[in-house]
């Protein structure tokens, strides 16, 4: 049985890739701060299923926890074929003159730190194992900077950096390493970005069709699922009304 790890898997994209992985009969390892959430939607699943779902209370910007809940990883679940590293937020939405310094920590922390400490933490073993597959998850904003993204820019631009060298690192032990790209995914990405304003959240996607979480698992399996011999390096997806991270078709029937 294959096992695979999701980080930030309370919500949005980490919760439905979680949930597409067990009902496909592998065993996961699902981390978030929210173990409730996690709770919530693994007492969802058949009992049999459940029992495929090892689900850990992780922050990803303490190193030693991280290293700790793969330690207390039960024995059937320790070899860990994939991982993905999706855990991670825009924190605000500034001119950089205005902007939040907390929020910068919490996006330097979460989304370059966070996806480094796991990283070093997993990848070992999957050396050991000569084999595993290792996708970050990115960002149209790691492709393009746009106004009043600045910091979170910065840290998806460092994602796309750090994917191509751990690529380098990784490739002669076997280990597929890649990235996967989303442009506009309704899910709690613009809440917590804009600190619970639901009016500026619900915003974002007026007049248009955003991509869905389960659009992202679909895409997560793909990658997965492509024969050894096949990495998809690589993969940026947009809603069809997103043409850049700045320019969207907003039609007033949806
Ligand atoms: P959500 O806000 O719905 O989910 C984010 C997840 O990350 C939650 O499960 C949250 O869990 C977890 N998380 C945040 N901080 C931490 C932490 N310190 N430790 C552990 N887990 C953490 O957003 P998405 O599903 O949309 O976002 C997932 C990833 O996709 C992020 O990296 C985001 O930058 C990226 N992305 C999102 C896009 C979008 O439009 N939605 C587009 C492109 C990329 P908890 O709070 O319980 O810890
Ligand atoms: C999330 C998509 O365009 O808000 O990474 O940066 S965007």
């Amino acid at each position: 049985m294959k096992t695979i790890l999701v980080t930030g898997a309370s919500s949005g994209f980490g919760k439905a890739t979680s949930i597409r992985f067990a009902q496909k009969g592998w065993n996961v390892i699902a981390w978030a701060r929210r173990m409730d959430r996690m709770r919530d939607w693994r007492n969802e699943l058949s009992t049999e299923i459940q029992n495929q779902v090892f689900l850990q209370e992780v922050d990803v910007r303490d190193g030693d926890a991280v290293t700790a809940a793969l330690s207390a990883l039960p024995h059937n679940f320790q070899a860990i074929d994939v991982l993905v590293n999706n855990a991670g937020l825009a924190a605000g939405k500034d001119p950089i003159h205005e902007a939040s310094m907390d929020d910068w920590e919490r996006m330097i922390d979460t989304n370059l730190k966070g996806l480094l400490y796991v990283t070093r933490a997993v990848s070992p073993g999957m050396v050991t194992r000569k084999s595993g597959h290792i996708i970050n998850i990115g960002s149209i904003a790691g492709k393009e900077s746009y106004p009043e993204g600045n910091v979170y820019n910065a840290t998806k631009f460092g994602v796309d950096g750090l994917t191509r060298s751990m690529r380098m690192d990784l490739v002669p032990h076997g280990i597929r390493v890649s990235q996967l790209c989303p442009g506009m995914v309704d899910t709690e990405f613009s809440q917590v970005r804009f600190h619970g304003d639901h009016q500026k959240a619900k915003s974002v996607y007026q007049h248009m069709q955003p991509l869905t979480a389960e659009d992202i698992a679909d895409t997560l399996d793909y990658m997965i699922s492509a024969p050894p011999h096949v990495n998809i390096a690589d993969v940026l997806i947009l809603p069809s009304a997103q043409a850049s991270a700045t320019i969207v078709h907003r039609d007033s029937s949806h």
